[in-house]
């Protein structure tokens, strides 16, 4: 099987509500892989070319980049003016499945359908600060890796023993 990986970010609403350790540990318990993980906050989300876009691409915002299918939509001001509000914390996570597995784990876009024990279901109440994002497909979640990571930082590792007995 392959090992897939997908983006995560803690939105600004989750940041500020200290949902950051929560959320890690969700992943973490369901058995998925941290492999790359970082704060941003607005002048580096919206300022034109940041330095950890591939030279290749266009120095469009990162925002702007990441929610380029929603852009005639007439929450988009409102989502990027959000988004861009305060602190995100990014992750990208690798394992199983690990793409349709965050999405069941952070639950329906709009709060008001997110099943309890869901992220979403858990934490929000309204779908424009719903806490959290994860990529919804595995062709998403590669635009979007490459979007907010250059390869160097992110780090691949297996279970080497490190928890096991030194001696
Ligand atoms: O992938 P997901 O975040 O679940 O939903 P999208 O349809 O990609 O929309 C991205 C983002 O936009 C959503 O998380 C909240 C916001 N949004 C909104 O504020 N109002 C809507 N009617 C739809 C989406
Ligand atoms: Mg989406």
């Amino acid at each position: 099987w392959t090992r897939e990986r997908t983006l995560v970010a803690v939105k600004p609403d989750g940041v500020q509500r200290r949902l950051v350790g929560d959320v890690i540990q969700r992943f973490e318990r369901r058995g998925f892989t941290l492999v790359g993980m970082k704060m941003l906050q607005c002048p580096r989300l919206l300022s034109a070319a940041p330095p950890y876009l591939n030279a290749t691409q266009a120095p469009e915002s990162v925002l702007a980049e990441h929610y380029q299918d929603l852009r005639r939509k007439p929450f988009y001001p409102a989502l990027i003016r959000y988004m861009s509000s305060g602190p995100v914390v990014a992750m990208v996570w690798e394992g199983y499945n690990v793409v349709r597995a965050s999405r069941a784990m952070i639950g329906h876009t709009d709060s008001a359908e997110a099943a309890p024990g869901t992220i979403r279901g858990d934490f929000s109440v309204h779908i424009s600060r719903n806490v959290i994002h994860a990529s919804d497909s595995v062709e998403g979640a590669q635009r979007e890796i490459q979007l907010w990571f250059q390869s160097s930082e992110l780090v691949s590792w297996a279970d080497g023993g490190q928890h096991s007995s030194i001696h």
